[in-house]
């Protein structure tokens, strides 16, 4: 972050150390015993005028605040946002008037239907809300991970909450929604199902927080110096590629990591690794609101990236980690309504609800109307008016008005012009009949779920069907599984008679014919390649064959890779190759790669230890890279994995199984092993493996 970054100046003010000092009362009265309360005798009654003792009870008892009805786990950072070209032609705003220009940013992350303490890979939407502390106050992007949204109208988010939050007698499960309520619901909505499709799609377990897409989700509008809009739809784009989790592996993650996501985004920032994304808008001249064959103003449908290119204008960079949890994850309040000049809202329905929504929880959770004056909502911007008092009111108003207009206070806060950089909200004309009607525009909720699964990769595709089939699976009600399939047969026919063979239900007939169009952008089969940040686990023991692994640890982390040796013990082996952590408390899930490193004696200790042996096939199985390096090659073979094709000798490469049997003294087998293991890792996964049959 640069130095003369505001927000972080801003912040300074309310940050608070305790290195050096002395423990007091929240009087400032210094204590000098906090480990036992003041009795009558030893043995005796505590004393009410303890008053240490009270207000330290008091101050644990009331530190709970509500927790967010939605989006309750989450996990933020602080960056900056840099414009990277103009939109100068098309909005008044100041932060993107002027490549080059720096805007502080705050970041929360987060699941959806989870509770404060639940898993962070569960199948669900993640959030992706973007605070801007610009000049001319704050302007909140609060998006998802998926473009789109399960209904068209506000009206109907408590019931679809309702139905996918657990169930009401048991509040099980938790952060699922693999349950009744939810394909209840969803089955009797048909708006649901292009959102559906995503949710079942790897979108919804995304590797990283910073391996995600982010969307602003609505159509919202530009607006230039002169009054005129432009439509626009939000879209963050992660420099690392776009990369899930297989679903298998999510869950086990829930057990051995449940902070996985969280801890992943701590550590990349604290290691100097921060995340980027870049801005991209997909811009829509008013004159072409008709052009299209979907609503723009309908939440449940995309722009086609062929349609409507993305136009870059922004690059975001997370580089420092919030001082305190609670202090600013918790407590930052966003809202679709913080918007600054340049920048205006659409009639769109969903969005409608949400300009009232997000106030209002605000005054719920955070206790009062004061919340902005938080340091981490304050504005960096100047804040004048005549609102007063409230809980929580931080600041001291001098002036001795608090009304407009006045003359005493010499008429301020005065008004400002739209020259002097006020907000002045897009005029449209609007007139219509006062009706409870969804516009017929709106209608067609199957073609863009069809036009979804038509982009996905074979593999894409299958883990779609898996999907379904796990989450219908765990459906109590007959008739519920039923309805779903017969939803999904106006998605496509095949998909439907897939889900329905694995739950055992009669194919369904066959509903409209598949459109057959597609839009290669939101297939995630082609993402950027890089092994920058990627974790790899090199499993050695005793006996290890340093000579040859060593160099091939260099060249990896020489081009960014985590690489951590794990083993059957802590400490070090042969007496100095150092072990980054016992093999017992690291699951094969928490890595991206596994490399199984040479020394006879080190295989065979290897060999003897079932995690060890899991470790290889679990990861082969969930499509990660698997390398083995002289001897190493063995535990492979033991694993097993299927019919993977290993060396016997020299380098083998096929389906990011990277083995190479005899390292032998020159370099240059190891180099070209390197290579190879590298380019499986940047890969990412490996979806051509049968593993099927892999018992992992
Ligand atoms: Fe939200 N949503 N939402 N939502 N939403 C909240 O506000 C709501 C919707 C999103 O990290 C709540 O402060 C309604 C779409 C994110 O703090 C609440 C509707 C999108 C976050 C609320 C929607 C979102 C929230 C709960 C339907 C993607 C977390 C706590 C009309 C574009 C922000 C809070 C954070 C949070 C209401 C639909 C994104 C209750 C009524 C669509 C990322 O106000």
């Amino acid at each position: 972050m640069s130095k003369s970054d505001p927000k972080l100046e801003d912040l300074s003010r309310d940050r608070v150390g305790h290195d050096g000092k002395q423990l007091t009362t929240d009087q400032g009265v210094r204590v000098d015993h906090t480990d036992d309360s003041l009795r009558a005798g030893e043995r005796g009654p505590t004393l009410i005028e303890d008053f240490h003792f009270r207000e330290k009870l008091t101050r644990f008892d009331h530190e709970r605040i509500p927790e967010r009805i939605v989006h309750a786990r989450g996990a933020g950072a602080y960056g900056t946002f840099t414009c990277t070209e103009s939109l100068a032609d098309v909005t008044r705003a100041d932060f993107l008037r002027e490549a080059g220009r720096e805007t502080p940013v705050f970041v929360r992350f987060s699941t959806v239907g989870g509770s404060r303490g639940s898993a962070d890979t569960v199948r669900d939407v993640r959030g992706f809300a973007t605070k801007f502390y610009t000049r001319e106050g704050n302007f909140d992007i609060v998006g998802n991970n998926m473009p789109v949204f399960f209904i068209q109208d506000g009206v109907k988010f408590p019931d679809f909450v309702h139905a996918v939050k657990p169930e009401p007698q048991n509040e099980i499960p938790q952060g699922s929604s693999a349950h009744d309520t939810f394909y209840d619901f969803v089955s009797l909505q048909p708006e649901t199902m292009h959102m559906l499709m995503w949710l079942m799609s790897d979108r919804a377990i995304p590797k990283s927080y910073r391996t995600m897409q982010g969307f602003g989700v609505h159509t919202f509008r530009l607006v230039d110096a002169d009054g005129n809009g432009t439509f626009v739809k939000f879209h963050w784009r992660p420099k690392l590629g776009t990369h899930s989790l297989v679903w298998d592996e999510a869950q086990k993650i829930m057990g051995a990591d449940p902070d996985f996501n969280r801890r992943d985004l701590w550590d990349a920032i604290e290691a100097g690794d921060g995340p980027e994304w870049e801005l991209g808008v997909q811009l829509v001249e008013e004159e072409r609101e008709h052009d299209f064959d979907f609503d723009l103003l309908d939440a449940t449908k995309i722009i086609p990236e062929e349609e409507v290119p993305l136009r870059i204008v922004g690059r975001m960079v997370l580089d420092r980690n919030p001082d305190n949890f609670f202090a600013e994850t918790e407590q930052v309040a966003f809202h679709v309504a913080n918007v600054v000049p340049g920048i205006d809202f659409t009639n769109d329905p969903l969005m409608q609800a949400r300009l009232f929504s997000y106030l209002d929880t605000q005054l719920i959770r955070l206790g009062g109307p004061n919340f902005a004056q938080l340091p981490v909502n304050r504005p960096i911007a100047e804040v004048h008016h005549h609102q007063r008092d409230g809980y929580g009111q931080h600041r001291i108003d001098t002036s001795p008005v608090s009304y407009h207009p006045n003359s005493i206070g010499g008429g301020c806060p005065a008004l400002a012009s739209v020259q002097d950089g006020a907000y002045r909200h897009y005029q449209e004309r609007v007139d219509g009949t006062k009706i409870r009607k969804r516009s017929d525009s709106f209608k067609d909720h199957y073609s863009q779920a069809t036009l979804f699964w038509n982009s996905m990769s074979d593999w894409e595709q299958q883990h779609i069907a898996d999907a379904l089939q796990f989450e219908l699976g765990k459906v109590e009600r007959e008739y519920i599984r039923e309805r779903m399939v017969e939803q999904l047969t106006h998605v496509d026919h095949g998909l439907a008679a897939e889900v329905a063979a694995g739950l055992g239900l009669e194919a369904p007939g066959e509903a409209e014919r598949n459109h057959g169009r597609s839009s290669p952008a939101l297939s995630q089969a082609e993402q950027p390649q890089t092994v920058e940040t990627r974790k790899i686990a090199v499993l050695a023991a005793d006996g290890v064959d340093s000579g040859a692994l060593e160099p091939v640890l260099a060249a990896l982390r020489g081009r960014g890779a985590i690489c951590e040796i794990l083993a059957p013990h802590g400490g070090t082996l042969n007496g100095s190759t150092k072990v980054d952590r016992p093999l017992l408390t690291m699951a094969s899930v928490l890595y991206d790669a596994v490399l199984v490193a040479g020394g006879a004696e080190s295989v065979e200790a290897l060999r003897g230890n079932g995690a060890a042996v899991r470790y290889v096939a679990e990861a082969y199985k969930h499509a990660k890279p698997v390398g083995g390096l002289g001897e190493g090659v063995e535990l492979l073979r033991e694993a097993p994995l299927n019919d993977a094709a290993l060396s016997d000798n020299g380098l083998v490469d096929e389906s990011g199984v990277v083995t190479l049997a005899s390292p032998g003294d020159g370099k240059g087998d190891l180099d070209a092993f390197t290579e190879a293991f590298a380019n499986a890792v940047a890969a990412h996964r490996h979806f051509d493996r049968d593993v099927a049959a892999v018992p992992a």
